[in-house]
C-alpha cells in the first residue's frame, strides 16, 4: 500500500523557493517524491538551490521569473506545456515583507507587497488550476498565510492586509475548484527563523516577545512547516478545503 502521504510522480511548483521556507518546503516536497520546479527572481539562486536539491538526489528544475508579472507567468506555464511538464501542486510561498507605520507607507512599498504577497498567488494560481481543470486530473494549490492572517501587527500594514486576502483567496479557490478536485488550503507559520525575519531575531525585545507569545517558547524552524505541506499536497487530504492549519507553536491557540 502506497503511503497517503507519498507524491511520487507529482510536480510540485513552490514560488519563491530559491531559499527560506520555500526552498524547505521545495526540499520537504521532494523528498516525499515530488519533482519540484524551483523558481525565484534571480537565474543564479535558484540555479543554485536546484544544485543543492540534485545534490540530495531528489529530482529538481528551476525557472526564474517575476511571480507578479502576469506575462512572465504565462509564458512560464506555456513553456511547461511545451516540455511536458503537468504541474499537479502549486505552492505560493513567494513573499516579502516591509516594515513600515501605515502613515508613512509610500503607495508604490504598499502596491509591492500586496502584488508580491498575494496578486501572485491569484496569477499563478489561475494558470495551474485552468490546466488542472482542463485535463480534469485535479491538483493540490497550498498557499502560506501568516499569523497576520487571524491577527494584526503595528508596521506591517500591507503584508497583513496581503495575507488576510491570502486566507480568504483561498476561500474562494475553494469555492470554485473543489468541484473540480483541486483542493486549495493554506499553511500559517508562526514565527519562523528566516532571513525574512533575522533582523526580528537579533532584536532581543521582539525575540522575547515571541518567545513569551507562544506556548513553545521558541521560533519555529523552517522545515518545521514541511510536514503540512506534504500532508496538503497529498491524497492524505482529498476533503480538505479552504483551510488554514497554522504551524505557530500554539500561537493563535492561547491567550
Ligand atoms: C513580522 C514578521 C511576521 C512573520 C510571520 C508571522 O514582521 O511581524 O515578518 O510577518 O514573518 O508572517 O506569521
Amino acid at each position: 500500500m502506497t503511503s497517503l502521504f507519498d507524491l511520487s510522480g507529482r510536480t510540485a511548483l513552490i514560488t519563491g523557493s530559491a531559499r527560506g521556507i520555500g526552498f524547505a518546503l521545495a526540499e520537504g516536497l521532494a523528498a516525499a517524491g515530488a519533482g519540484v520546479i524551483v523558481n525565484g527572481t534571480r537565474a543564479d539562486t535558484v540555479a543554485e538551490a536546484v544544485h543543492r536539491l540534485e545534490s540530495e538526489g531528489f529530482k529538481a528544475q528551476g525557472r526564474a521569473f517575476d511571480v507578479t508579472d502576469e506575462t512572465a507567468v504565462a509564458d512560464a506555464f506555456a513553456q511547461w506545456d511545451r516540455d511536458g511538464v503537468q504541474i499537479d501542486i502549486v505552492v505560493n510561498n513567494a513573499g516579502i515583507q516591509f516594515r513600515k507605520p501605515l502613515v508613512e507607507l509610500e503607495l508604490a512599498d504598499w502596491k509591492r507587497v500586496i502584488d508580491t504577497n498575494l496578486t501572485s498567488a491569484f496569477i499563478v494560481a489561475k494558470e495551474a488550476a485552468r490546466r488542472m481543470i482542463a485535463r480534469g486530473t485535479g491538483g493540490k494549490i497550498v498557499n502560506i498565510a501568516s499569523l497576520t492572517s487571524e491577527s494584526a501587527r503595528a508596521t506591517v500594514g500591507a503584508y497583513t492586509a496581503a495575507k488576510g486576502g491570502i486566507k480568504m483567496l483561498t476561500r474562494a479557490m475553494s469555492a470554485e475548484w473543489a468541484s473540480s478536485n483541486i483542493q486549495a488550503n493554506a499553511i500559517g507559520p508562526g514565527y519562523i527563523l528566516t532571513d525574512m525575519n533575522q533582523a526580528l531575531v537579533d532584536n532581543a525585545a521582539f525575540d522575547a516577545w515571541v518567545k513569551s507569545s507562544n506556548p513553545s517558547q521558541r521560533w519555529g524552524k523552517p522545515e518545521e512547516l514541511v510536514g503540512t505541506a506534504v500532508y496538503l499536497s497529498s491524497q492524505a487530504s482529498t476533503y480538505v478545503n479552504g483551510q488554514i492549519i497554522y504551524v505557530d507553536g500554539g500561537w493563535l491557540a492561547v491567550l
